[in-house]
């Protein structure tokens, strides 16, 4: 249907090498900084997904303090490790943007996780792409438009493949209907896995 201009679905950029590769780097980053479960703002409600962060800023919610960017895992008390190279150089292939990007969601999806429709409004550098990358199991992902009841689209995001978000779709709402599993071998553990790199503050 109508999506916003902007939205762009790279079907299988990664072929498997380097989907290994940068899930290697992944079980690094996880290893130094732990997923952990976020809960919702005010009501305090755990996220069905779990995450964790890499890069000078990494995303979080919580009860307490709610959707917001901080430097800090909020379990470790440590400070994210450096997005790897692997994913900057997909940054560099794809986001056509000046600045490197500041942070990496890692979103780990069992068989029970969902992810409600949501828009990614905590970031003030809306001008640059959010890039999203998906390792292992299927996943059925919707998009729709820039008001919540604007009509959806569905598709099933596999591993390996990339969707980049400009333009005016930076700003659609988007969510995971559910995740199928045993969809890929990749994860020897299942699930899946979805990395968000992202722009937060304008380059000055
Ligand atoms: C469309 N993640 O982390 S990635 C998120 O598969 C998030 O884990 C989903 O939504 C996931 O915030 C979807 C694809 C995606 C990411 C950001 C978007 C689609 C988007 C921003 C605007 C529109
Ligand atoms: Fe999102």
């Amino acid at each position: 249907m109508a999506i916003p201009q902007g939205f762009s679905y790279l079907a299988g950029h990664l072929d498997l090498r380097r989907q290994h590769s940068i899930l290697a780097a992944v079980r690094a980053v996880v290893a130094h900084s732990p997923l952990y479960t976020p809960t919702m703002p005010r009501t305090g409600k755990p996220l069905s997904v779990s995450m964790t962060n890499c890069g000078p800023l990494g995303w979080l919610t919580d009860k307490a303090g709610g959707y917001r960017y901080q430097s800090t895992h909020p379990v470790t008390g440590l400070a994210w490790p450096p997005i790897p190279a692997e994913l900057l150089r997909v940054w560099d292939e794809l986001a056509a943007y000046t600045a490197p990007p500041e942070a990496c969601l890692i979103n780990y999806y069992t068989r029970a996780s969902r992810l409600g429709s949501h828009i990614d409004a905590d970031e003030a550098d809306t001008a640059a792409p959010v890039l999203s990358i998906s390792l292992g199991d299927d996943a059925l992902f919707h998009v729709g438009g820039l008001r919540r009841g604007a009509p959806k689209e569905r598709i099933v995001l596999r591993s390996g493949d990339v969707v980049v978000l400009g333009g005016a779709a930076r700003l659609a709402y988007h969510g995971v209907d559910r995740v199928h599993p045993g969809t890929s071998n990749l994860l020897a553990e299942g699930g899946r896995i979805n990395l968000t790199l992202r722009r937060v503050n304008s380059p000055s």
